[in-house]
């Protein structure tokens, strides 16, 4: 048996088109290569999408792909991610699991007060595959509370098992602050445990878990990601007679240069002067060039001609150009250290200095995850083509239904709400 493990593509993120687009590239080459490697299906981890409902032209890439593989006979098995998780039901991967395009393997069935999952059985290969999807924060938790985790280790078939979680004792050091649960959440003695939600690779193996894989991202999903991890990839996984072979494939659609750029004590145009003899022999072609200034700047920020140093860049064949400033100093300003939040963790801290101000009687999950919730249906932006009233009626419905779920609706008038 081999099969492709894939996790946090996060088809349709970045706002620049051409790190858009190489996410696309990086999935459809990820499928090209699975489909040279004549694997038996494709596992994906969560955030198969960057967001639940993304645009037309990421769906329709992302279907084409699917459609191929499923003209392959190759099956696609799935659980959702924090990013393409909806509260309401309303992703993108229902349509495309409808449309037979993919296999969602979380559903799951209340018995005596436990969750039971169904797995889903890989027709070819006899594989059980099961999976928790990933549900922000306390959610997520509840789920994992009362997974009847004794009937899914009561055999032992061959079983594969998908998260999208951190795991408290194998969290990279610098992901030390993101919440994270222990291992001992996950059921006992699958052969395969293939997470998600980590976008560093790692391989792991811990007491009673064997073959714990995080692929990391296929392709990076922010600044940070492009410097340190420069690319991404997956696994193609083999398991014969009980010995299991893992091999990561890197993908590269367009290499990561990383350019230094000290500005110390430096004149805007001998800035310039620097770059031009620095780059004068190198070879740009194809690449994400970051330019990474550093040092102290005299005067502000628009002292130096970024137009003028991207077209320097570019003219060495650059396919684009990002500007990392985080490490200049201004002299009006002290230098602040270490200034990396994630939108997600700013949100979180505002919220949570701000969550004694309201009080939610009845709520079944913390203050901090409701708001993050309500804020994300309510953030929704409105589609290309999309008719004003149909957006705006969607984003009521889709309040509506995340409150009635969480039972915040109990004795008020529904029809009164909007
Ligand atoms: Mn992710």
């Amino acid at each position: 048996m081999k099969f492709s493990h894939m996790a946090d593509l996060h088809l349709g993120g970045w706002r620049e088109d051409t790190l858009r687009e190489i996410g696309i590239k990086s999935f459809e080459k990820a499928v090209d290569i699975s489909i040279n490697e004549n694997v038996d299906f494709i596992l994906i981890s969560g955030d198969l999408f960057d967001s639940s409902n993304p645009t037309i032209e990421v769906m329709a890439s992302a279907a084409k792909k699917l459609y191929q593989l499923k003209e392959n006979n190759i099956g696609v098995y799935v659980i959702e991610g924090s990013h393409d998780f909806s509260p309401t039901g309303r992703t993108i991967l229902k349509v495309f699991q409808e449309a037979g395009l993919l296999k969602k393997v979380t559903s799951a069935d209340e018995v005596d007060g436990k969750l039971r999952l169904r797995g889903v059985k890989d027709p070819k290969t006899g594989t059980l595959i099961y999976g928790v999807s990933g549900i922000r924060g306390s959610l997520e938790k509840a789920t994992y509370d009362v997974l009847d985790r004794s009937f899914l280790e009561q055999n032992d078939d061959k079983k594969i098992f998908m998260f999208h979680s951190a795991i408290q004792e194998l969290k990279p050091s610098s992901l030390a602050h993101i919440e994270a649960m222990p291992i001992s959440y996950l059921p006992k003695g699958f052969f395969y445990y293939a997470g998600g939600h980590i976008h560093e690779k790692g391989e792991f193996e811990l007491d009673n878990y064997k073959n714990v894989v995080f692929p990391g991202a296929l392709f990076a999903n922010n600044i940070d990601e492009l410097l340190i991890f420069k690319g991404g990839g997956f696994y193609i996984v083999e398991f014969d007679n009980g010995v299991i072979s893992k091999k990561y494939v890197p993908v590269k659609i367009a290499p990561v240069i990383v350019l230094e750029i000290n500005v110390d004590g430096l004149t805007s145009f001998s800035i310039e002067e620097n770059i031009k003899n620095d780059i004068s022999k190198k070879d740009f072609t194809n690449s994400i060039v970051i330019t990474k200034f550093k040092g102290k700047l005299e005067g502000n920020i628009s002292s130096l001609n970024f137009k003028k140093i991207n077209e320097l860049i570019e003219n060495k064949g650059a396919r684009l150009v990002k500007r990392d400033t985080r490490g200049l100093v201004f002299k009006e300003f002290k230098e602040i250290k270490n200034v990396s939040f994630t939108k997600d963790k700013l949100e979180e801290d505002i919220i949570s200095r701000h969550k004694d101000q309201v009080s939610l009687k009845g709520c079944p999950t913390e203050t901090i995850y409701f708001v993050k919730n309500l804020m994300e249906i309510l953030s929704k932006e409105k589609k290309e083509g999309e008719k004003k009233d149909d957006y705006n009626n969607n984003i009521i419905r889709d309040s509506i239904e995340y409150l009635r779920k969480l039972k915040l609706l109990d004795g008020l008038d529904e029809n009164n709400l909007s």
